[in-house]
């Protein structure tokens, strides 16, 4: 029964859901619950989406179209419902519709579970752009894995993160469509063979069936639908029914469970490899699987597999699927009878590749005899395509045998490795960092001498995030009151923005601004308080640092600097200090030890700053449990500062910082990744930069600096890692963190103690700044008018013009 008020669209959709619920979901309005709701919903919103998708694919398809394909073993998606439902500009319709049927849209928006196949920025990036292609009206897949069991989800056990798995299928996925006539042979294994014709033959010991499970990824304004193909690993023979029916019922099932293993579980990884050979596995499975795909489509469409680098560019998103360029040599040499040079010059022309780390625990590598067990054919593949790439660097000048060595495919130090970055710089015409700062020191250090011999490979593409996502959606607030401002046409195009800035010299305009800013701390608050019981004052500044836990981001810094703050509060009361709130949230993988004690830390000093009556409302300090993507759309439009303090140097290029300046937040950051960027366009007066630069830090750690020379030059560190180091935060455990501040006294590799110093005299700026609110609101106005540039729409332009000539 419908509202006689509704309007008639939404009447009419209203009844549409029902239809679904009833014939789909086997309910009625009175039974269903949430997430039948849900569950309808979506169903209903997919009828339009799979029309527009399937007219995408057709008109692809008839203007012979180049398609992208986007390569990454993750892709951070979050929640789908709001994405579509706003890029379809439904919102209101759908709303009005649940309305009448007594539902929240809200609520059961809520309820979708965050699809969090990935770590962190390199699996969201990989999300934006799926969205800024299909916006861009450019034909493209995405491809990756389907993991039953993505990103763990993080509870705090008494302050130690305990890591549960997140079971984001529980209630089925209403977004993905099972391909079953979509399935490849995926080998691993067994042996080579020469065919009487000279070719090589690999009979794979065990294989399994990679089943492709498609979601429509739609644009904005539903220009275009797109596809994420994920790969779903199941056994050829499911069932070994002898062996059931002789009482073996284990047995007779272990082969659906090892192939289900391979894609189970999304590696809990940020920035250090995995090492495990079912990691090796996956990456191999979702390469394969997805190379067969690309080829058969372009033999389909276009019947020369010659002409593959015309229609087909394939971007490599790090090295996780860098064995893709041994599987496309080995599909053209073995499959299609290409002559290797020939096969080379196709694979070549096709790939892209994507660094996104400099650290060198991250560059992944195999140990040659696993990589050789596994995939025998493609360990003959990469010893061929190094001895080409290692006689044409010999014919270079300036090349030496050091230099060789460093562009081998094969690590000869120690134990022998495969090293997937130079297969993949190898195999690929482009390769690009992620920032300016971040290509630059791609060109002076890890990939040195293959830039040496391939001068033009290298270039940069900087990140970008989705303002659809990470401005329209997660603050309506902001986004209303910029429409009001500076009309519509910011929606379509983020460089729109920059009309905003005549707006920071306009009082009315701050005011209405900053009420936005509040209202959205409110609605943060409140959650806080009923998620974690947490109180916090809403004309405080919402001072934040969410992103993975790791040392180079300096979490500890961010935490030292609140013991010392929390200290001086307490030494000078007298003073006006500024009231700050303090939010920590982040995951560490499961093996760091350093990071989870980070998070402990984290809990301990909140447990006693917030219970201290010296400091009242002036500091509170708070870990959020579970950080994810829905979490991050929260916490977003309520930062006043986003605080991105990674050692120089180490950060290729962070997105967390575009986000929050987008929303109007001040960033307190380093001269490090994109950071540099987003100073160059807000402008030195609007942001906070501290600290050493690449340069310094690396002249420092040359000069046998140690810790404890800023320790003995700062009162106030001294203190504060005096404090941490010897239980005061830790009166259960005094010993808890001595280690971890001995580390800081001993090497320092951070350069946490070298940093602290300017770190606090900077939030000291920050202060003086808050104090002045109108120069505050007016940096903060300039901040999002200057943003527009970090659209993930002018990166995704820059890959398809530059790159992948699509454009
Ligand atoms: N950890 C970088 O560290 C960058 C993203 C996306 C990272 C980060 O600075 O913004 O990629 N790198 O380019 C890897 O994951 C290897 C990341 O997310």
């Amino acid at each position: 029964m419908t509202e006689p008020t509704a309007s008639a669209p939404a009447r009419a959709l209203a009844s549409a859901i029902v239809d679904t619920l009833v014939h789909r979901i086997g309910k009625d309005a009175q039974a269903a619950r949430p997430h039948d709701w849900l569950a309808a919903t979506i169903f209903t919103l997919r009828n339009e989406i799979i029309e527009r998708w399937m007219e995408s694919t057709k008109r692809a398809h008839a203007a012979g179209a180049k398609r992208v394909y986007y390569l990454s073993l993750e892709f951070l998606i979050g929640r789908l419902l709001r994405d579509a439902l706003s890029n379809l500009r439904h919102n209101d319709e759908v709303a009005e519709a649940l309305a009448t049927l007594g539902v929240d849209l809200a609520e059961i928006e809520e309820i979708e579970p965050d699809a969090a196949l990935g770590n962190g920025g390199l699996g969201r990036l990989a999300a934006c752009f799926m969205e800024s292609l299909a916006s861009l009206d450019l034909p493209a897949y995405g491809y990756g894995i389907r993991y039953v069991n993505g990103m763990f989800r993080q509870r705090l056990d008494d302050g130690w993160q305990v890591e549960l798995p997140e079971n984001w299928l529980a209630h089925g996925n209403p977004w993905e469509f099972e391909r079953r006539e979509s399935a490849y042979f995926v080998g691993f294994g067994g042996e080579v063979t020469a065919t009487a014709d000279g070719r090589s033959h690999w009979s794979p010991a065990e294989a399994v069936e990679a089943v492709a499970y498609d979601t429509p990824m739609v644009g904005w304004r539903g220009k275009r639908v797109n596809t994420l193909r994920l790969w779903n690993a199941r056994a050829f023979d499911p069932i070994k029914l002898d062996q059931f029916n002789a009482g073996d019922f284990e047995g007779a099932l272990a082969g659906q469970t090892r192939a289900e293993t391979l894609t189970r579980v999304l590696y809990p990884n940020d920035s250090t490899a995995a090492g495990q050979e079912l990691r090796l596995r996956q990456e191999y499975f979702f390469s394969s699987a997805s190379i067969q795909d690309i080829v058969r489509r372009h033999i389909q469409y276009f019947g020369d597999i010659r002409t593959l680098p015309d229609k087909a560019a394939i971007q490599l998103n790090d090295t996780h699927p860098a064995v893709s360029v041994a599987e496309l040599m080995r599909l053209l040499t073995d499959f299609h009878e290409l002559s290797f040079d020939a096969a080379w010059d196709v694979t070549r022309a096709t790939f892209g590749y994507t660094n996104h780390t400099l650290l060198p625990e991250a560059l992944e590598s195999w140990p040659l005899p696993l990589f050789e067990r596994l995939l025998p054919r493609h360990m003959q593949i990469v010893y061929a395509i190094n001895a080409k790439l290692l006689r044409e660097a010999a014919k270079v000048e300036g090349i030496d045998g050091r230099a060789i060595a460093a562009i081998s495919l094969i690590d000869e130090g120690g134990e022998r490795r495969v090293r997937m970055a130079n297969l993949a710089f190898a195999g690929s015409h482009s390769v690009n960092g992620v920032a300016a700062l971040h290509t630059e020191l791609m060109k002076k250090t890890v990939f040195a001498d293959l830039h040496h011999l391939y001068p033009d490979r290298i270039n940069n593409k900087t990140n970008g995030i989705t303002p659809r996502r990470w401005l329209q959606q997660c603050n309506p607030g902001l986004t209303n009151l910029l429409s009001e401002a500076i009309g519509e046409d910011f929606r379509d195009d983020a460089a729109k923005l920059t009309a905003l800035a005549p707006f920071a010299d306009d009082a009315a305009f701050r005011e209405r601004f900053a009420a936005v800013k509040r209202a959205n701390k409110v609605a943060l608050a409140d959650y806080l308080k009923d998620a974690m019981g947490l109180r916090l004052n809403p004309d405080a500044i919402f001072d934040v640092q969410i992103k993975r836990i790791h040392e180079y981001k300096r979490q500890l810094l961010g935490l030292v600097e609140t013991v010392a703050l929390y200290d001086q509060i307490r030494s000078h009361p007298e003073r006006d200090w500024t009231p700050r709130v303090k939010l920590f949230a982040g995951k560490a993988a499961s093996s760091y030890h350093n990071a989870k004690l980070i998070i402990k830390l984290a809990g301990d000093i909140a447990k006693r700053i917030n219970a201290d009556p010296a400091v009242g409302d002036l500091l509170k300090v708070a870990f959020v449990p579970n950080y994810n993507v829905s979490l991050a759309e929260r916490i977003i439009p309520a930062a006043d500062l986003s605080e991105q303090i990674s050692t120089a140097g180490m950060e290729a290029s962070g997105t967390g910082n575009m986000k929050f300046a987008l929303n109007g937040a001040l960033t307190i950051g380093t001269l490090d990744g994109a950071n540099i960027e987003i100073k160059d366009h807000v402008g030195d007066a609007n942001i906070f930069i501290f600290g050493l630069t690449v340069d310094e830090v690396a002249e420092k750690r040359g000069s046998g600096y140690r810790g404890t020379d800023a320790i003995d030059r700062s009162a106030e560190l001294a203190q504060a890692v005096n404090a941490i180091a010897s239980g005061v935060f830790s009166p259960d455990d005094p010993a808890r963190y001595r280690g971890l501040m001995d580390g800081i006294r001993d090497h320092d590799w951070f350069m946490l103690a070298a940093d602290f110093d300017a770190y606090a005299a900077a939030q000291r700026a920050v202060d003086a700044r808050w104090g002045m609110s109108d120069a505050w609101g007016r940096s903060a106005v300039l901040n999002v008018a200057n943003m527009g540039w970090f659209s993930s729409d002018r990166t995704i332009g820059e890959y398809a013009r530059q790159i992948w000539g699509v454009m």
